[in-house]
């Protein structure tokens, strides 16, 4: 079948023919390649089209498609045991790992995905504290947990409204959405509500409006004022744990949160989400303490075998500052020829992660990312799909790139986009 008569197919049966929104290309138009195969830096849809991935199964997929060690992994363990629900040895490793890269988990717990990684602390961080409130940043996304699915208010300082149909106005207002980078305001309600707030979660580098990175002093200014308030800070790290380093971005901006939230990378393209910090706020969890989380599929042992396989590569190879450069010059080349095509772009990047927004001048705030051109983005990804590089079929989504992509790779890609910014630049 063409991918479009599996669309059809699947729209009869699955609601909008996805099974997450963002796959339905409703922002950019046209239909969802259905993909087929996946092997290093390449994809397949069911044409038989291989397309260059930009997506890589939005963030997991660091080592590219089918890494062989993460194959392999869950093949043999597929072969011994897919589920028990009892607690297995990969449990422990797996754990281990994670707290080693995290000098600010003490404990760790597996789920089943980012939203509930982030649900689950955010309970856990109402429970430690006694508090309801939560503080959000807008343009930042943590999953589609109820309290989560709220954007800002009327006013700066005003509670969240419902960002989705079947949220409780009682759920949404115990969410407080400010504006990501912009400190002044941030500090503005810490004074005022501070003392009600259970917890501030942040993506530490915002993923979901494109990328946008942390203006200095942000993030340390939520450190200093949760602090100062009796807050839990929350470290959303789904996209970004062990993509810029063996760790998180927490490493980097030297900052350590209360907790931290992952998934993506740690499961090597399986369901997994992990929440962890201090033993004191973990040790509430049931069976231990007080706050009940579970998950029949939590610290699955086919999840944990490509979770484990992918850190144990990560480790092995070390190969940040490579994919760093990669991406480096990537970004510098695509910069330099939507220059020559007369072309106004803002390219934001860190490490392996990029977002291009069709506009001139800064992209820190999401103010900034609404003033972006989405409809020349939209004609930029047609235009780059056309040509077998498969981007976000959303310009607030990220690009990311793999250890698969090669220079040769990277080059191809390098001239699909001198091609499709000619046809855009009108
Ligand atoms: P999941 O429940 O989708 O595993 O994770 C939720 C989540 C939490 N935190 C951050 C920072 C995230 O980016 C996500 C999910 N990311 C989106 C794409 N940016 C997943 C793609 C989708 O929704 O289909």
């Amino acid at each position: 079948m063409t991918n479009e008569e599996l669309f059809e197919a699947a729209q009869r049966i699955i609601p909008g023919g996805v099974n997450s929104p963002v796959r339905a290309f409703r922002k950019v138009g046209g239909f969802p390649r259905f993909m087929a195969r996946g092997s290093g830096p390449f994809i397949t849809d069911a044409e038989g089209k291989r397309y260059i991935d930009f997506v890589l199964s939005w963030g997991p997929l660091i080592l590219g498609h089918c890494h062989p060690a993460v194959v392999e992994a869950v093949r043999r363990q597929a072969g011994i045991g897919m589920s028990f629900g009892a607690p297995t040895e990969l449990e422990v490793e797996m754990a281990t790992l994670v707290c080693e890269a995290f000098p600010s988990v003490d404990k760790v717990r597996f789920v089943s995905s980012g939203t509930e990684a982030t649900m689950s602390a955010l309970r856990l961080a109402r429970a430690a504290t006694g508090r309801q409130l939560t503080v959000k940043f807008e343009g930042c996304y943590h999953g589609h947990a109820d309290s989560l699915l709220v954007k800002a208010g009327s006013g700066l300082l005003t509670l969240g409204v419902p960002d989705s149909s079947g949220i409780p106005d009682g759920i949404a207002s115990t969410t407080a959405v400010l504006p990501y980078n912009d400190t002044a305001s941030f500090e503005e309600f810490m004074e005022k509500r501070g003392a009600e707030v259970a917890a501030v979660i942040v993506e530490p580098v915002a993923g979901n409006m494109g990328v946008v990175l942390p203006r200095k002093g942000f993030l340390e200014s939520i450190r200093e004022k949760t602090c100062s308030c009796g807050t839990l800070l929350i470290f959303d790290e789904v996209i970004t744990g062990f993509r810029f380093c063996f760790g998180g971005y927490q490493d980097i901006a030297g900052i350590r949160p209360d907790l931290t939230c992952l998934g993506k990378i740690i499961g090597g393209g399986m369901p997994v989400g992990a929440f962890g910090g201090r033993a004191d706020l973990m040790d509430l969890l049931a069976p231990e303490g007080p706050v009940y989380q579970a998950g029949t599929l939590s610290g699955n042992p086919l999840a944990m075998a490509a979770g484990i396989a992918t850190l144990r590569a990560l480790k092995e190879l070390n190969p940040y500052d490579g994919l760093d450069r990669a991406m480096a010059s990537w970004s510098a080349e695509i910069h330099e020829m939507a220059r020559k095509a007369g072309l106004p772009m803002t390219l934001n990047r860190v490490g392996s992660m990029a977002g291009i927004f069709f506009l001139q001048g800064p992209v820190e705030t999401f103010e900034d990312v609404m003033t972006a051109d989405a409809s020349r983005y939209t004609r930029f990804f047609h235009a780059m799909l056309e040509k077998g590089i498969y981007l976000a079929p959303s310009p607030f989504e990220a690009a990311f790139i793999s250890t698969a992509h090669t220079p040769v790779v990277m080059d191809q890609v390098v001239k699909a986009a001198a091609m499709a910014f000619a046809s855009v630049a009108t």
